[in-house]
């Protein structure tokens, strides 16, 4: 049986919301209940990136939605988050190509960029018609990006980049790489380039038999002597900060993206256990452990609801620091998988089939809690704030 998604609020958090922040949480709902969700069981099956909503994505301002100029909305970032939420509520691997080609590509150009790099890049990405990726990650690298190989050399006016990334988002269908890499020249600094890739000796191969984000191109890049021209550097990056920074923006997304996936799988289960019938011809709705599941679900997604909405109005005031990113992102990712797991219960066997939306997040919430930071990582960050100890 089909099952609509009919939004989820139990605290009146939409009065919390503007007029204008309604609207674009429900323009980005209705674009994904109309475009996203008639084809993502599909997409999910074959592993295939539904590339033909980059443009429709575009039309409606989803890339680079919190830049100001450069044909960007300039939306406040809890307008961007409820993209996010919206996004996600559809399928992560969708809210993952916005946040890798948003937060992860566009931000550090922006952020980090020379005005002609900014002139060149932004209003092409924002229209979608260029597509970027952001490669910190390395084989042997991955929490502790600080201790990357990948080397930048200097040559005449050129750099000349060594190195591997790895896990890289919509790699294989980027046409800009921002690679982050350590300047022999200086120190071994971690800088950012940005890098074509269409440059010789640059390649992206697709990772394939992933159980989760099917719907989303993960590649690996190889750089064997890839030359870009001094001006490809981005000047203002400094160190591993810079790529620190761009993780901050794009785990704020993550920390709205996980309670849309949480209301698909609650919402998909309340209206299921009120039609199916187990014992006494009863609705499973009826039974007493049903019920606490229902609770504690919606008991979650309203706590989380209000904390990344409070990450949001204190980042619209410059105020949102790396750690009140962290509890967002490591909460609402956390409580989105236990919703999804819950969930999947409640529908019994019906749980493991598509037919449903669930199994398809439960699965993407596996990457997610692992991504932009493990969840452990973001209890660490956590700790480290409230004890002054670093524990990595
Ligand atoms: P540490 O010494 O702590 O920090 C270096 C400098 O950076 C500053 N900093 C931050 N600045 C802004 N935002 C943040 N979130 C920041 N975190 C730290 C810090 O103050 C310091 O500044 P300064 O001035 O003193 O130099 O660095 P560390 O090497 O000890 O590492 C800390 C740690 C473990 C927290 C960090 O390495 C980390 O976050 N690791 C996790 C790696 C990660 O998240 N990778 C994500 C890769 S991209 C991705 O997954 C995309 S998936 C997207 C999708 O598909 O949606
Ligand atoms: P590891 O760092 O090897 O960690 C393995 C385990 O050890 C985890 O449980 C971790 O919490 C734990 N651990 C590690 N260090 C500590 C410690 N000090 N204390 C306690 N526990 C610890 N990266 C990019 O750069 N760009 C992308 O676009 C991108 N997209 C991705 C897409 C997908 C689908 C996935 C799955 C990953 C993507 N990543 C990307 C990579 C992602 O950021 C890394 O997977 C993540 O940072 C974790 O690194 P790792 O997988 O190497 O795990």
């Amino acid at each position: 049986m089909a099952i609509r998604f009919r939004g989820v609020d139990f605290l009146e958090f939409d009065s919390q919301l503007t007029d204008e922040e309604r609207l674009v949480r429900d323009t980005t709902r209705k674009f994904i209940e109309d475009n996203l969700i008639p084809i993502i069981e599909e997409c999910n099956r074959a592993g295939r990136f539904p590339r033909e909503l980059v443009k429709p994505m575009a039309d409606l301002g989803f890339y680079g939605a919190s830049l100001k100029g450069y044909g960007c909305a300039g939306m406040s970032n809890v307008e961007y988050g409820l993209v996010m939420q919206e996004l996600e509520r559809g399928d992560s691997g969708i809210r993952s190509f916005v946040s890798v080609h948003s937060s992860l590509a566009m931000y550090p150009i922006y952020a980090f960029g020379s005005e002609e790099q900014k002139q060149t890049w932004l209003p092409v990405m924002q229209k979608g018609e260029k597509i970027g990726c952001f490669g910190l990650t390395e084989p042997d690298f991955g929490s502790n990006p600080g201790g990357m190989r990948t080397r930048a050399r200097r040559s005449g006016k050129e750099y000349v980049l060594n190195g591997e990334k790895m896990w890289i988002t919509s790699g294989s269908i980027s046409n800009v790489a921002v690679i982050w890499a350590k300047v022999e020249d200086e120190d071994n600094k971690i800088r950012g380039f940005l890098v074509e890739t269409d440059r010789p000796g640059f390649r992206a191969e697709d990772i394939h038999g992933k159980w989760s984000l099917r719907a989303s191109v993960t590649s690996s890049l190889s750089l064997q002597d890839v030359r870009v021209p001094e001006s490809n550097l981005l000047p203002k990056t400094e160190g591993l900060k810079s790529p620190l920074m761009c993780l901050s923006q794009a785990r704020y997304g993550i920390g709205w993206g996980g309670v849309g996936a949480a209301m698909a799988c609650y919402d998909c289960a309340l209206q299921y256990s009120l039609f199916r019938k187990q014992f006494r011809d009863q609705p499973i709705a009826s039974h007493q452990l049903v019920q606490e599941k229902l609770a504690w679900m919606i008991s979650e997604i309203t706590k989380a609801q209000f904390l990344v909405l409070q990450v949001g109005r204190l980042k619209d005031k410059d105020k949102a620091t790396p750690e009140h990113i962290s509890m967002a992102k490591r909460n609402n990712v956390w409580m989105a998988l236990e919703c999804a797991r819950m969930a999947r219960d409640i529908l019994g066997a019906n749980g493991v089939a598509d037919e449903y939306p669930i199994f398809r997040h439960m699965a993407n919430l596996e990457s997610v809690k692992t991504y932009e930071g493990t969840h452990d990582i973001h209890t660490l960050i956590i700790g480290q704030s409230v004890t002054g100890i670093d524990a990595f």
